[in-house]
């Protein structure tokens, strides 16, 4: 049988909300072949003084390869990528793959709070890896750190930010805002000619690690199976908001999206 298959380049949570624990899981929902590449690793805990553990440039090359030459690749999404090396080396590895389909989440900060994205890296997020992008998906926050500017307050302001972030080479931008304060989580989508606005009601919980990930491995899944961008986008933001909506609580206090929730409410 033929699936489309679907590559994540980013960093493993070891917490299983976010990262490549939250891109496979929704790989698998979307029926597509998932495959990743780890970056580094994020284990944050109360136990040991280390919680984030970056991969060797070789390891990642091998990741990458693995995926590419072995089974081939129909879309790739990136998520943590850290360094700047990480980051120039990535660029130059999709760049070289040929592969047409690819989804550029900038995460930069944790919804714990923890620094996914070294200060100097920007430069070579938005000049190496920006312009290699079918789609950004950048939150309101990482919008403005991309562009040096203040963080978004309205839907009008997104779209301001989507045109200037469009100018630095992808072909589309969804600025997802998620993080508004006294809206609805209105997303923007920009091609360059027009403006989509996405509008979704807002879920109260706090438990939404893990969103952001699952957003861009829903839009990386449906464009392996050749949805064009703005159906992708919408499917992928319907997915995204129930797997808010129904968002796992566990004992302790942590919580994550529930990536299965579209078939299994709890
Ligand atoms: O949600 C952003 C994110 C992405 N990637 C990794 C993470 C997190 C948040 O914790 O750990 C590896």
């Amino acid at each position: 049988m033929s699936i489309p298959k679907v590559l994540t380049i980013a960093g493993s949570a070891a917490q299983g909300s976010a990262g490549i624990q939250a891109d496979l899981k929704t790989f698998q929902e979307f029926n597509v072949y998932g495959m990743s590449a780890i970056t580094a690793i994020v284990a944050n805990n109360q136990r040991t003084e280390k919680g984030i553990f970056t991969q060797p440039i070789p390891s990642i090359e091998a990741q990458v390869y693995a995926a590419l030459e072995h089974v081939g690749v129909d879309a790739l999404k990136t998520g943590m990528l850290f360094t700047k090396e990480i980051i120039t080396r990535t660029s130059e590895m999709i760049e070289e793959s040929g592969v047409s389909n690819i989804v550029v989440d900038p995460v930069m900060i944790g919804k714990m709070g923890s620094q996914l994205l070294q200060d100097e890296a920007i430069d070579s997020l938005t000049k190496e890896l920006l312009p290699l992008a079918t789609i950004a998906t950048p939150n309101l926050h990482e919008a403005a750190r991309m562009l040096n500017s203040p963080v978004p307050e309205t839907p009008e302001d997104m779209k301001t930010m989507a045109r200037d972030l469009y100018h630095l080479g992808p072909e589309y931008v969804l600025i997802k805002g998620g993080a508004l304060e006294n809206h609805a989580a209105v997303d923007i989508l920009y091609d360059g000619s027009g403006i989509v606005e996405l509008e979704s009601e807002r879920i109260n919980t706090i438990h939404t690690s893990g969103a952001g990930c699952t957003f861009s491995a829903a839009i990386t899944s449906e464009l392996a199976k050749g949805t064009p961008v703005e159906d992708a986008v919408r499917r992928a933001k319907s997915f995204v908001t129930s797997a808010i909506r129904y968002a796992l609580s566990f004992e302790r206090g942590i919580g994550s999206t529930y990536h299965a929730a579209h078939r299994v409410k709890n």
